[in-house]
Parts: C-alpha cells; structure tokens; sequence
C-alpha cells in the first residue's frame, strides 16, 4: 500500500482508533461537523455531539460500513458539549468505549458506555470516571488481559489545570527547560468502569534517562496511543502545536519510554491523531487530514497508510500522501 487512503469520504471524522474485533477492523472516530463555532486555541471549534463507528475487512480496498450513532450526547446524563476523541476495548465478552467530553461547567473528563457488540449502540454510565480528567483516551489492553487508560492533552484539553491528579483552580504549563507536560495513564478495574489506581505520569525520556523539555517540538501534546510489538510497548502521540506525531518505546506499560523518532510529518490542518494496528499481517496507521475539506481544520477526514517499520521495530518517518 504506497499511498495513504481516505476511508470514508461521504462525512469528516477524525482522530481515528483502530481495533481488531472478531477478526474485523473496527475504527472509533471523532464526528466533526459544521458547528459554526469560532476558531480558537482551546479548540472551540469541535463541537461534536456524536460518535459513530466505521468497519471494514480489507484495508486496501475493503468497502467501509459505517454503523451509524453509536453514542448521543443527549444519551450522556453528565456531559455538557464536545465529545471529542473516544477508544474502545473488548473485556469478557463486553465492549466498553472510553470518551472524552465537557461537563456541565465545561470541565473534560473521561466517560464509559458499555455495548455487547463492537458496533454499538453504547449505554453511557451515570458519571464520569472518578478521578478522571482532560481528554484523548487509549485503551490499551495488555496480553495478561490488563486494561490501561492512556489520556491527557494540553491548552483546549485542560491537562495543565492539574498536578499530582488534583485540579489547582489555576493553569500552569512548564516552559523552556522546564520538563514538558506528561500525558496520564491508570490501570482500569476488572469490570472497565473506574481507574484501579491514581493515574500515573508517561515520562518520555531522551536516550540519556532525561525527560523531554517543554520547548523541545517532539513533546508530549495530546492523542495517545499504545500498541506492542515483540514485547516492547510503543508510546505514540501528537506534539500538537509542532504538528508532528512521535513515538517512544518502553518496557512495560507504564514506562518511562525513551524518545525513538517522527512517524508522521505536518498534515494539512491544525491537528494530526492517530492509532496504530496490525491487522492481517501488516501495520497501519489510522490518521487524519483536511485535504478534503481544502484545510478547514475542524472538518477533518480519516485515511489509513501502512506503517513503515523494519525488522527492529523501529518505525521511519512518512508523508501522508
Ligand atoms: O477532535 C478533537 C480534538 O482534536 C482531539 O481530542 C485532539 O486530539 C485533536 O485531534
């Protein structure tokens, strides 16, 4: 597969999250429309009120179902507006979607809705997971059958209103040499619907144990993901305002991960997303652009491109074309 292909061109979707279910690729995207909001840097420009889920079985060429609204915001008793980036994961023969959206006081937190099918229709919970905050969930399910939450992201995502998992009533994003800001990530409770622990820090460290600086443009911003290759745990993520997405690589899912390279270059449009999956034998990468909507950036459209990766693992930078 050369070049990158949009998959599903009748709507804009973005901030793709692949998953294999039942041997069927499964993609939970964010659903942008034309709100007709203003754009401003804390992104209240995505005002999304719903999700859908898309299929397919071949990503070359495979038709796309798209299976329509899986979750409403109207269906959510706690949240307020923007349900931006959600991930989905099969536990006991139950799937569970992890989303972000606002509550009723324009707080980000993170949401459960429980289905019995990959392809919805998804039931929200009562609440927001406790403890939870900001936006931009993985769901990372580990061979021992662990499930991990990654999440975090900065300015509009509100990541800097906490420290040590407590909201500060006030903002603080490091500069300078100062250490970036690291994303979050908590092991979930057996029955997927609480954080099993306090959320912990995702230290990406350069090669010399150090962790990146905030002015550094392969820094953390926002748009985890972790998959696994050959028992190694691969951090990716977006540097949002460097329009890149990195990756770092770890030994275990909680890190520290140190600091590897650039998977994707600038796409058209503010913010590039991603996920990465192997499915029948090969790797992708989801991703997104506004090539279609000729660079409007919150009507974004999601494509896939294979991942260039040698017999390491390590993975080299690609244009999405
Ligand atoms: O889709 C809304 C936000 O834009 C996501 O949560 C971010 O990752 C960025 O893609």
């Amino acid at each position: 597969m050369k070049k990158a292909r949009y998959l599903f061109p009748s709507d804009y979707m973005a901030d793709p999250s692949a998953n294999v279910f039942n041997g069927k690729l499964y993609i939970y995207p964010s659903h942008d429309w034309d709100s007709g909001a203003a754009f401003d840097d804390d992104g209240g420009h995505f005002e999304m009120k719903d999700y859908h889920v898309l299929s397919l079985d071949d990503v070359e060429d495979g038709e796309v179902t798209d299976h329509g609204v899986i979750l409403a915001l109207e269906d959510i008793p706690w949240a307020g507006r923007q349900l931006w980036d959600n991930d989905v994961v099969e536990k006991d023969g139950k799937y569970y979607l992890i989303f972000s959206a606002k509550d009723k006081n324009d707080v980000f937190h993170l949401g459960v809705a429980v289905s019995d099918r990959p392809e919805g229709p998804f039931k929200a919970q009562p609440d927001p997971i406790r403890g939870s905050y900001s936006i931009d969930p993985c769901v990372f399910k580990d061979d021992d059958g662990s499930v991990y939450t990654y999440f975090g992201g900065l300015w509009g995502g509100q990541l800097q209103r906490y420290k040590e998992n407590k909201a500060m009533g006030k903002e603080y994003l490091p500069e300078g040499d100062e250490n970036a800001l690291p994303s979050r990530v908590a092991k979930m409770t057996d029955d997927m619907l609480q954080f099993a622990e306090e959320p912990r820090p995702v230290l990406v460290i350069d090669e010399n144990g150090k962790p990146l600086r905030a002015d550094d443009p392969h820094r953390f911003f926002e748009a985890s993901w972790m998959h696994k290759v050959n028992g190694k745990y691969y951090f990716s993520y977006s540097t949002g305002d460097s329009h890149l997405l990195c990756y770092a690589v770890g030994d275990n899912p909680y890190g520290p991960f140190t600091y590897k390279g650039v998977i994707l270059e600038p796409v058209v449009g503010w913010t590039t997303h991603h996920s990465i999956v192997e499915y029948k034998g090969k790797w992708y990468l989801f991703h997104h652009d506004c090539v279609p909507s000729n660079g409007v950036t919150w009507l974004r459209s999601v494509k896939v491109m294979e991942l260039d990766m040698d017999s390491d693992g390590n993975i080299k930078t690609m244009r999405s074309e």
